[in-house]
């Protein structure tokens, strides 16, 4: 399979691995989040306070729960911020 193919399969799996584990199969709950970030994105600094605001700003639509949509705007915003991050890296080694 082509790269890109394989890293929206690869999202799909962890979000649907993650969203399954209570409640409604097709949302993240803030506990099922929380294990996500965790464990997926643990570049990103984890504690509760984090994860509470996490939840607030991907939960777009405000039913408290997110959905593989809010979780794709997040990680395009997030690969976004890689992607500067990476800009000002090579920007600031003089190559
Ligand atoms: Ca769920
Ligand atoms: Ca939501």
């Amino acid at each position: 399979m082509a790269q890109v193919e394989l890293a929206v399969y690869s999202l799909l799996e962890v979000f649907h691995k993650y969203a399954a584990v209570e409640g409604d199969l097709l949302q993240l709950n803030i506990r099922e989040l929380q294990t996500l970030l965790q464990r997926e994105l643990p570049t990103i600094k984890q504690d509760e306070t984090s994860t509470e605001k996490a939840m607030t700003m991907l939960d777009t639509d405000g039913n408290g729960e997110v959905d593989f949509k809010e979780f794709m705007t997040f990680i395009a915003k997030f690969a976004l911020a890689v992607d500067m991050a990476v800009i000002r890296t090579v920007a600031s080694s003089g190559t």
